[in-house]
């Protein structure tokens, strides 16, 4: 049992997660949290001990708390998404056969103009993925005292539960709880993932297994298309590694005002998204948000951050954003590849020459993942931290002055 109260409520006691529980206590259980969730260290001195995930009773309220709603300039604007036709569907299966040429010159179209498609034929298991949503929706609905040990503001840590997006750096909260922890190599983190549900161990690792078959496939062929040897982006990759999060997007009574995620690109090389039924990622492409609906065995593919260094910015880092629904929750499941931390990483010298000069410096993977999670997500873009300066500058404006959250960025000089 846990103990609630606030200034203006009487203490409460109940076992938070509790299904059946009456929509009249369910407001209470929000109201009493609602109180530490939004109320945050201006001077990010410590982190605060008692803050909670939104699925622990801020779910349950009935009116968005002030602390999520976004300013007007900042808000969705969702009358003017549109739908998912663009996006490049791609079948994995055609790899195999005489259709690969045909394939890679698909998959070099998608990365050079959207960033984005989706793959149907992959090798992921149908009961796999099915097993994986279930746990993953299992974690977020069972009882919170299973998950709260698990809750950190601290992105180093190789397992933890958390909300929004950087909670001691935003002004304004994301509608959205995540699991995150790191997969590859399984041996090393499979201990500290969680033992509830009882499932979920078995069920993660079988899935993340899979996922990275999928992946290594799929980086051969993003090589091919960008003219490297086929081993090339594995090469880059140094001893590789994999992160997986379960974000959970509970109902959320006015998705006009605030997100599950901002617009943002994705740190790492390569992300490949499983997402229930529910629709809520959206890609921006030529200045227009277009929502990807989701298709049932299928998963979106995006190219992060260190491919768009590793091409020389050939391929493009990939704008997205996660929108919240007023009638259902939404889970998605993506899995972030990416190099080990010691590996350096620089644009192939094969795609530098006089008509795509230089774009990127040297960094290691460490260096690049610690200044993504040292800022929040909406405002400049990490890449820029890590472009050349001066020579190539409007090849470097290109990227810098993204329309983030449907307004156009400052740009910064590094
Ligand atoms: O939930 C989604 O569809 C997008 C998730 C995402 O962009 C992320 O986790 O970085």
């Amino acid at each position: 049992m846990l103990k609630l109260s606030n200034a203006n409520t009487m203490p409460l006691e109940l076992e938070i997660g509790i299904p059946e529980a009456s929509p009249a206590l369910e407001q209470k259980v929000g109201e009493a949290k609602i109180e530490t969730i939004c109320s945050k260290d201006r001077d990010n001195s410590h982190v605060r001990s008692d803050r909670r995930p939104i699925s622990d009773g801020i779910n349950c309220l009935q009116i968005i708390p002030d602390c999520y709603i976004r300013p007007p300039s900042e808000r969705p604007r969702l009358t003017e998404v549109v739908s998912s036709d663009f996006i490049p569907l791609v079948d994995l299966d055609n790899l195999n056969g005489s259709a690969r040429h045909s394939v890679i010159r698909n998959i070099k179209h998608a990365c050079q103009q959207y960033g984005f498609f989706q793959i149907v034929n992959h090798g992921v298991q149908e009961t796999v993925i099915k097993r994986m949503l279930e746990v993953a929706r299992e974690f977020f609905t069972m009882p919170a005292k299973y998950r709260q040990h698990l809750y950190s503001e601290d992105p180093s840590r190789v397992v933890r539960l958390s909300t929004s997006f950087n909670i001691q750096k935003e002004d304004v909260f994301n509608w959205r709880d995540f699991l995150r922890h790191h997969c590859y190599p399984l041996e090393d983190y499979i201990d500290y993932w969680p033992t509830k549900p009882s499932a979920y161990r078995e069920v993660a690792s079988k899935y993340c297994t899979e996922v990275r078959a999928m992946t290594l496939r799929l980086l051969d062929a993003i090589s091919e298309s960008l003219g490297l040897e086929p081993d090339f982006l594995n090469k880059a990759l140094g001893k590789h590694g994999q992160h997986m999060a379960i974000n959970y997007y509970p109902r959320c009574p006015n998705p006009e005002l605030t997100y599950g995620l901002p617009s943002h690109t994705d740190p790492n090389a390569l992300t490949v998204l499983l997402q229930d039924q529910v629709s809520g990622l959206q890609v921006l492409n030529n200045g227009t948000w277009i929502a990807v609906q989701p298709i049932t065995n299928s998963y979106v593919v995006n190219i992060g951050d260190q491919l768009q260094v590793l091409s020389n910015g050939i391929y493009k880092s990939a704008i997205h954003r996660a929108i919240v629904n007023s009638s259902v929750s939404r889970i998605s499941i993506p899995t972030f590849y990416c190099p080990s931390p010691d590996a350096v990483i620089e644009p192939a010298s094969s795609l530098i020459n006089p008509d795509n000069p230089v774009r990127y410096g040297k960094f290691t993977y460490e260096e690049y993942y610690q200044k993504f999670w040292s800022k929040t997500l909406d405002r400049k873009a990490c890449l820029d931290y890590f472009a050349v300066n001066d020579a190539n500058k409007s090849a470097k404006d290109e990227t810098t002055c993204l329309d983030f959250n449907g307004f156009t960025l400052q740009h910064v000089t590094v």
